[in-house]
């Protein structure tokens, strides 16, 4: 998918938010600020990421009529492209409470949205909001479609797991400065990030696409939740290692996982070969707001050579996907698989 498809996808946004502007009006009596408000935040905080999750749901429908020997469509890439911008809704509600639980400074290479000082807590109820226009721009354009109360359940569904892999995530790390190292092992880790990540990610896309093309069979969401559950995780484990290696200016967000006391692949793969001084350290220096300490941590990483381990477990998992999509070739369409490993693989943003 080239970068015309992005250029169509973003084509849709427009088109959805001239949608949004005018039904706010005639559904609220509202001031002409509130208005302009609700605008401003669909704008800060939908649009700007790398949207792999949206352009996934048209990736599918271009696969699945494909592999038929036909072409998606414009009115299914449309209706992908609706689906698409739903997950970048729910991703948005997401990111804008993210932010502020783990206290982060920038996201997509600008400041937080409950950074700006005109914003603050207003941010808690602007993620709600954020969820309730999904709710809105798939009701508006799916209503009658044969499929709503699939995908209407599904993104409840996905919602509520979410939810629970943000509290995992969250109540895995204790107070700040109380460290408990007992708790950052691989199972944890891989429970936070099936659940905060995986689904949400990975599986929905994929799952949306295959409703849109009216898919039935529930073994093969079963399979691709597989394949996609696999790749979140992947894809969680990078997004550690680039919280901590990354370069900002290519990740559009500065670090905060060490600082929060966070279970992440970093610190549960450290433990696995850090000497009983090296764990007292860890205990000492993670999760404090001192960047001094911080950077005891980073160098304690790299002294463990983390970076080093992490192409190597990337390199593992990529092998791993690769033979299971390759198991599944015949059964159901797998370019899909192959555009988001392409996407993600030794990705650093
Ligand atoms: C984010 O995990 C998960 C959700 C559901 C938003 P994270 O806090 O590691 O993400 P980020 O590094 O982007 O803040
Ligand atoms: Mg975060
Ligand atoms: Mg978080
Ligand atoms: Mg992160």
């Amino acid at each position: 998918m080239g970068s015309d498809a992005r250029g169509e996808f973003l084509c849709v946004f427009k088109t959805l938010t001239d949608g949004v502007k005018d039904d706010l009006r005639t559904r609220f009596d509202l001031p002409e600020e509130a208005h302009a408000y609700i605008l401003r935040s669909m704008e800060y905080n939908v649009p700007h990421g790398k949207l792999n999750r949206g352009l996934t749901v048209v990736q599918f429908a271009r696969d699945f009529y494909a592999a038929k020997g036909q072409t998606a469509s414009d009115e299914v890439i449309f209706q992908a492209s609706v689906l698409g911008w739903c997950i970048e809704y729910l991703q948005a509600f997401f990111l804008v409470a993210d932010d502020i639980m783990d206290a982060s400074i920038t996201r997509r290479g600008q400041p937080c949205f409950y950074k700006l000082p005109e914003i603050g807590l207003k941010a808690v109820n602007d993620s709600i909001v954020l969820e309730a226009l999904l709710y809105e721009i798939l009701r508006k354009h799916f209503r009658s479609a044969q499929c709503y109360q699939d995908i209407f359940d599904l993104f409840h569904e996905i919602t509520f797991t979410t939810s629970v892999g943000q509290l995992l995530d969250l109540t895995s790390q204790k107070e700040q400065g109380d460290v408990d190292l007992s708790t950052f092992t691989e199972a944890n880790l891989v429970r936070i990030y099936k659940y905060k990540t995986a689904y949400y990610s990975f599986y929905l896309p994929v799952a949306l696409g295959m409703h849109l093309c009216g898919i039935k069979d529930a073994e093969l969401f079963d399979t691709a939740k597989d394949i996609c559950i696999d790749m979140g995780v992947l894809f969680q484990s990078q997004d550690d290692y680039i919280d901590c290696f990354g370069d900002p200016k290519t990740t559009g967000k500065i670090g905060t996982d060490i600082e929060d006391n966070k279970c992440t692949w970093l610190v549960v793969e450290a433990l696995k070969v850090a000497s009983p001084s090296e764990k007292t350290l860890l205990e000492d220096n993670y999760g404090r707001p001192d960047e001094a300490k911080v950077a005891v941590v980073k160098k304690l990483y790299e002294s463990l050579e983390l970076p080093a381990k992490f192409v190597a477990h990337e390199s593992e998992y990529h092998a791993r996907l690769v033979s299971k999509i390759d198991a599944v070739e015949g059964q159901m369409p797998t370019g899909t698989y192959h555009f988001l490993l392409k996407k993600i693989f030794k990705r650093s943003s």
